[in-house]
């Protein structure tokens, strides 16, 4: 039985880190590919040299020639320029969208059954153009977000709370922008609302409210937290593990649920959409979209976060893309 072989295309900060835990990890054969010359094959022979002291024996592989990643069984996308200070997400969408068409045409005709994972921001319209352009099934072309949004969420709950991150349950669902949605009352401390934590250590339902609505904005803004520190580039590590759970899911078929950037089809009340919501993740990509009930109040953020998207989608395609 071969090894799996997982193509990533851009090769620059989440590039690295995604090769370097694929490895790791022994997920299979990384095939590293860049447009940039001889930089992807840098990067894959430092890693590749690492082997011997990490123990790995995946084969790791850096390229400029599309037909590398032929028969690839995954594809995880960065390629594209991240958001510099003070650009929004939304800045990015027309030199990505360019360069998302080019790595479609060229998934499709190298690695058509693959199943992938797209990264690149505004990540709801690129995973949206990317599904367009390479007419692959809506289940096999995942956007990754939702994994790392709630990941934010359940940290700033942990430290707020002094407890492991592990034992933290927390989601957010919607577009990957600033409208997203963390749902405050399904976070739960193994099983524990997290409101009720707040609101006996506060001994106070304000107070407790406050701290709360404090964890939801500074989830919304993460990204630009960490872009506004890095100075040059944006967050890396984190929205590569996220990603690399997703992986995980789809190569040991876990049927882990998770929140990821799915093809809505009447769930959640919205057709013809990519959107964060929370989905069954096994070997044949999303196998299923787990509906649940939202109160009013959630039903208008996640309703105002979908109206986002349907934006950026509209502003996308009047570009002509
Ligand atoms: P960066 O380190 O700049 O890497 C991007 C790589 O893409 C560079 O090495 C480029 O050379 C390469 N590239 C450019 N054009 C092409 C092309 N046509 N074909 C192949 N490769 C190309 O960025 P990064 O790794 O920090 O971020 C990558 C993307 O992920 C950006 O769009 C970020 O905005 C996005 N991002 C998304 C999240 C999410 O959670 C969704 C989080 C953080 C970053």
């Amino acid at each position: 039985m071969r090894r799996n072989k997982i193509a990533l295309i851009g090769g620059g900060q989440i590039g690295g880190v995604l090769a370097q835990l694929t490895a790791l990890r022994q997920l299979g054969d990384v095939v590293l590919f860049d447009i940039v010359q001889d930089f992807p094959q840098g990067k894959a022979l430092d890693l590749a040299e690492a082997a011997k002291i990490d123990g790995f024996d995946g084969r790791v592989t850096g390229t400029n020639d599309y037909s590398d990643i032929t028969g690839a069984d995954m594809v995880i996308i960065t390629a594209g320029l991240p958001r510099k200070p003070g650009m929004s997400r939304d800045d990015l969408l027309v030199t990505n969208a360019k360069i998302m068409q080019n790595v479609a045409e060229n998934v499709k005709q190298y690695a058509p059954d693959a199943i992938v994972i797209v990264i690149s921001n505004p990540l709801d319209a690129m995973v949206t153009l990317f599904r367009k352009v390479s007419g692959f099934p809506h289940h096999k072309v995942i956007g990754q977000a939702g994994v790392l949004d709630s990941s934010r969420f359940a940290t700033f709950i942990a430290w707020e709370l002094g407890v492991s991150v592990k034992d933290i349950n927390a989601m957010v669902l919607g577009g990957h922008g600033d409208t997203m949605v963390p749902l405050v009352r399904y976070a739960n401390v193994n099983g524990i609302p997290v409101m009720e934590l707040l609101e006996r250590k506060y001994k106070d339902a304000a107070k407790a409210k406050e701290v709360m609505t404090a964890m939801v904005e500074r989830t919304k803004m993460a990204g630009g937290e960490v872009v506004k520190l890095l100075k040059t580039g944006s967050a890396f590590y984190s929205p590569a593990s996220a990603a690399i759970q997703m992986a995980e899911a789809i190569l040991f078929d876990e049927k882990r649920v998770l929140p990821v950037c799915a093809y809505l089809n009447g769930e959640f009340n919205v057709s013809g959409y990519y959107v964060g919501v929370p989905a069954v993740l096994g070997a044949n990509g999303i196998e299923k979209i787990l509906e649940l009930t939202l109160d009013a109040e959630e039903q208008a953020l996640m309703d105002n976060s979908v109206k986002a998207v349907t934006e950026l989608v509209a502003d996308m395609e009047r570009l002509g893309f």
